[in-house]
């Protein structure tokens, strides 16, 4: 199968791929954005299997079942929370969907979806953002085995439109 990179608009909590990435917290015990919305559709077990897994750094990544989720994974990462750009939030940013997708690559996943991480909360710039996840993502499938499909899902018209329109290199 051809491999292949789409970005499309929609609700993370409902994508049908082996995995989506939860734009998570150090702690993993939950929040609002796309991790409130991650553990309310996945029901009470994930937060319970979250307590065991002691957090996680900034720009690591972590993988649990997605319970009621349609997907069969969730893999948490950990987003920079942006300070300005002087803080390596840029290579932490770029750690996150490597190490995520190094996660899924491990688990022998074919299709992983993701979030905009750091651009909610976390206040990364957007077109930033944008431009080194395409990067990493593009970077990534070009080696890949078993990940052959990756979606970047865009809650916004605006962010639908920055990551379709980021540049690929
Ligand atoms: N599906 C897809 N994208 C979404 C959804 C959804 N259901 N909901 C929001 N977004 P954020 P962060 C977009 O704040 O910046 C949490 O409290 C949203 O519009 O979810 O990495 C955690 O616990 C934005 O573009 O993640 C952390 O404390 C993007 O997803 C903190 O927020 C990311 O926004 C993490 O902040």
């Amino acid at each position: 199968m051809e491999k292949s990179f789409k970005v499309i608009k929609g609700d993370i909590t409902q994508q049908k791929t082996d995995a989506v990435v939860n734009a998570a917290n150090k702690t993993l015990l939950g929040g609002g954005g796309v991790d409130g919305a991650i553990h309310k559709a996945a029901g009470p077990m994930l937060l319970a299997k979250c307590v065991t897994l002691g957090g996680c750094k900034t720009g690591e990544a972590k993988i649990t079942p997605g319970y009621n989720l349609p997907a069969e994974y969730v893999i948490h990462t950990v987003g920079p929370v942006w300070r300005g750009g002087d803080y390596n939030e840029h290579q932490l940013l770029a750690d996150c969907y490597k190490n995520s997708l190094r996660l899924a690559e491990e688990y022998r996943l074919s299709s992983v979806s993701f979030p905009s991480i750091s651009t909610g909360a976390y206040r990364f710039p957007l077109p930033e953002a944008a431009k080194i996840a395409v990067r990493e993502i593009g970077k990534f499938l070009q080696t890949s085995k078993n990940v052959k499909e990756i979606y970047m899902v865009a809650f916004s018209d605006s962010a639908y439109l920055t990551y379709k329109h980021a540049p690929k290199e």
